[in-house]
């Protein structure tokens, strides 16, 4: 299937959908300039960002951890939603069946007007205490802080973590139910911008597919999930969604108004 063709069944298979579930990861925050993890703006200071994303890095060294947090949210203060988180926002709105699960920490999809969001590896704008789990926005808790320091729970003084999912931890119970009855109920299951290697969020893909799913993928690369992908769009989310919606078309068959 050449690249209009894969747009254009695409396009179809999206049109016919009543019940729409979305995956998405780091790809679709990438040309809004968030870095994704596995490419090459995910070192930080020559680390691998995943490295810094677990459990053991936050016992071994908190203060590193937070430093690496601080910078990412930093990162996100200058950066907006891009045309393709905005057009998943605007697929939501034609929709009465629709899911956004996204990996992402970065808050954008409800930026751009997403509304049944759900987090499946938290988010980086709420803290969490390490001891009595009491939330604080990440903001707050970084007010007074400087490099090297660890913040402090308000209520017990045991250290702050960020609110996102490290690896060999669960994912939040909400977000896992929703994943599941997407998976069950979806008729197409559209997945952009994730490498696929991290679980549970890898498998959807198959397990929607196994339930009789259409599967369309949005990724420059291939990944393991482009098998189970009826088809799969080879460019960058912030041309290929809004592509998805028509909008390129709908440009080019409106008719011109009198002086245009
Ligand atoms: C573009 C683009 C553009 C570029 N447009 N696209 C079964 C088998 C083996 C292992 C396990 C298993 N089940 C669980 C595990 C363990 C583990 C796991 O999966 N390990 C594998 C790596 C082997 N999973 C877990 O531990 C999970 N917990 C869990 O399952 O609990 C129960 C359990 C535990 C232990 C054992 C068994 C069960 C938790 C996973 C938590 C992941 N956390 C992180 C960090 C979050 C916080 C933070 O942000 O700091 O989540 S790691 C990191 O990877 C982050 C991401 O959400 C996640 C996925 O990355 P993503 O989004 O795919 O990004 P990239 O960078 O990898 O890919 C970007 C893609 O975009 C690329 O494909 C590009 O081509 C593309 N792209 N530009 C569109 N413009
Ligand atoms: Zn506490």
């Amino acid at each position: 299937m050449n690249a209009t063709e894969a747009r254009r069944r695409a396009r179809e298979i999206i049109a016919e959908s009543s019940a729409l579930a979305v995956l998405t990861g780091a790809g679709v925050s990438a040309e809004s300039g968030v870095p994704t993890f596995r490419g090459a703006g995910g070192l930080w200071r020559g680390r691998n960002a995943w490295e810094l994303a677990t459990p053991e890095a936050f016992r071994r060294d908190p203060a590193e951890v937070w430093e690496f947090y601080e910078a990412r949210l930093s990162g996100l203060r200058r950066v907006a939603p891009n045309e393709g988180h905005r057009a998943l926002a605007a697929l939501e709105a034609t929709r009465d069946r629709f899911w956004l699960l996204t990996q992402n920490v970065d808050g954008l999809h409800r930026d751009a007007g997403s509304r049944n969001v759900f987090e499946l590896h938290g988010t980086i704008r709420v803290a969490r205490c390490s001891d009595c789990a009491l939330e604080t926005a990440t903001e707050a808790a970084l007010r007074d802080w400087s490099p090297g320091g660890i913040p402090r729970c308000e209520a017990c003084l045991a250290h702050l973590r960020p609110a996102v999912v490290w690896f060999g931890e669960s994912l939040p119970a909400a977000a896992l139910r929703a994943a599941d009855e997407a998976i069950r109920s979806c008729d197409t299951f559209l997945v952009v911008g994730t490498s696929g290697l991290v679980q549970p969020a890898a498998s959807f893909a198959f397990q929607a597919r196994r339930r009789g799913a259409r599967v369309v993928e949005v990724n420059p690369q291939e990944t393991p999930i482009t098998q189970v992908a009826d088809v799969s769009l080879r460019g960058p989310s912030g041309a290929e969604l809004p592509a998805l919606l028509g909008k390129e078309e709908r440009t080019l068959l409106t008719p011109r108004t009198a002086d245009g």
